[in-house]
């Protein structure tokens, strides 16, 4: 067959931008992609000729839609909501939902794209989704919550399904919003199926699965941190957030003996000289998920601690470092300041929590930098499980899950050395995880032909 016309790398973004206006999220996330993906496929004509990459980064289909809820004064309130469906190639759609007010298509659909590769790493059989609104949880009181939960799942349950698209948490959503969205979904189709993850253990649920996206960040840094004879004991690490994954990432590096000195919110970062041990970190989990209060009485709580208002933790020395908040909370600025003060190793719990300024330091530095959609694939992969639990109506036992776990989080972690290792030795895991990713979808895509 003749060689096709192909466009370089620059012609590509520029024309994934003119596409996308507006969307700066979805388009940052694509070109940190392709700028490795155009490496990879420079000799792959195949690649070229089904134009995959332009195929992935153009989302199946974007679902909009209004959601109104009342509140507890018997306001009418209107909320936006999406569900993009990125990619089916390799499984039902699978990705979490998201309520925060800086909830936008471009987020939506730059979390759907990211998602479709770290689906594929984790080896199961899951396609690329995210949904999610600008609904704000904060201050608002659980009838308000299971009402606007109700209200999503009313219009959202015509388009999911466990063999269709399969939504679980994500920040702003975790075990309450749960409940009240399955409580709908089950309640308006009359089907009790595996269609939302993260359930309550009572309902579906798998053991682990809250644990499961801090642990497995962790565990991805301890696999980089041995391929340099190194482990965690002893190690300073600074985390970003203090939500799902921050807690669990600041609970395992505790367990392997690390001493975890900052927590954050979006007001502002805890400094814990003296290290956060597992009373502080269910403090802060009771906090966070009970009382619903700010990561700042911490400060007030535990003596020797200080908070700082408007600033993120990156100023920290430390041996690690975890951002798991949310995109582009650590800059240019902050990786050089990470590198300056002898942080040997990144483990993106976040998505895409590295602008793309900092990516290209952490790379140039050559230091241990793993990209979200490797290190916290962990969370979707005992989703994941949970789904072939739901399917096959049985439970499996803690051990098997934790045990699982840990080889999925060591095979991701092989799968980026494998396409990732240059001829000096150097791993690049962002490019690993690229490559590794797109190279399972899409050769499911080339099997199909053009649809
Ligand atoms: P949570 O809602 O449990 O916690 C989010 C945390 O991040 C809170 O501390 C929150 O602070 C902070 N945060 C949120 N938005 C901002 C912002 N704009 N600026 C500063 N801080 C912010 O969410 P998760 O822990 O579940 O999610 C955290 C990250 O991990 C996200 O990037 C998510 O996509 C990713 N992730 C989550 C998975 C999961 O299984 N839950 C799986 C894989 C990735 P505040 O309370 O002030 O808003
Ligand atoms: O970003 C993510 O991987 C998640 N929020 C979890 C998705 C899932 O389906 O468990």
């Amino acid at each position: 067959m003749a060689v096709t016309d192909h466009v370089d790398l620059n012609t590509f973004v520029e024309g994934v931008k003119k596409r996308n206006p507006g969307q700066p999220e979805f388009v940052q996330a694509v070109t940190e992609v392709a700028e490795d993906i155009f490496d990879f496929i420079e000799d792959k004509e195949q690649y070229h000729e089904a134009q995959i990459l332009r195929r992935i980064a153009e989302p199946d289909r974007v679902i909009s839609f209004r959601v109104c809820w009342q509140d507890d004064k018997g306001n009418i309130r209107v909320q936006r909501a999406w569900r993009v469906q990125n990619n089916n190639a390799i499984g039902p759609y699978k990705g979490g939902i998201r309520f925060h007010p800086s909830v936008t298509e471009s987020v939506l659909k730059f979390l759907a794209f990211e998602q479709t590769f770290k689906n594929a790493l984790t080896g199961l059989p899951m396609g690329g989704g995210k949904g999610g609104s600008n609904f704000n949880p904060k201050g608002k009181s659980d009838g308000e919550v299971m009402r606007f939960c109700q209200s999503m799942m009313t219009e959202l349950y015509r388009y999911i399904g466990a063999d269709i698209d399969v939504p679980a948490g994500d920040i702003g959503v975790g075990a309450r919003e749960i409940g009240y969205l399955f409580g709908q979904y089950k309640r308006i189709s009359n089907e009790f199926t595996g269609v939302l993850t993260g359930k309550g253990l009572e309902y579906g649920g798998s053991l682990i699965r809250t644990e499961a996206t801090g642990y497995g960040a962790t565990y991805f840094l301890q696999n980089m941190l041995a391929t340099k004879g190194q482990t965690l004991e002893g190690k300073t690490a600074v985390i970003s957030g203090s939500g799902n994954v921050a807690t669990h990432a600041a609970e395992k590096v505790t367990q392997l003996g690390g001493k975890v000195l900052t927590l954050s919110d979006s007001a502002g970062f805890i400094h814990d000289p003296d290290g956060l041990t597992q009373e502080k970190i269910d403090w802060v989990k009771e906090l966070k998920t009970v009382r619903r209060g700010r990561i700042s009485d911490y400060a007030d709580h535990f003596t020797g601690a200080s908070f700082h208002p408007g600033k993120t933790p990156w100023g920290v020395p430390c041996d690690v470092a975890l951002p798991c908040a949310t995109q582009n909370e650590l800059l240019g600025v902050d990786a050089e300041m990470l590198i300056k003060n002898g942080c040997i190793a990144v483990s993106e719990g976040a998505n895409m929590p590295t602008n793309l300024d900092g990516v290209h330091i952490f790379k140039k530095a050559k230091i241990l930098f793993a990209p979200g959609k490797a290190a916290n694939a962990g969370g979707v992969a005992v989703s994941g499980l949970e789904m072939s639990q739901n399917s096959a109506r049985i439970s499996w036992k803690e051990e098997e899950l934790q045990r699982l776990l840990l080889d999925i989080m060591a095979g991701i972690h092989s799968r980026c050395q494998e396409y990732g290792t240059d001829s000096s030795g150097y791993c690049d895991y962002v490019k690993g995880a690229n490559i590794a990713g797109f190279k399972k979808v899409a050769d499911a895509m080339l099997a199909y032909g053009v649809v």
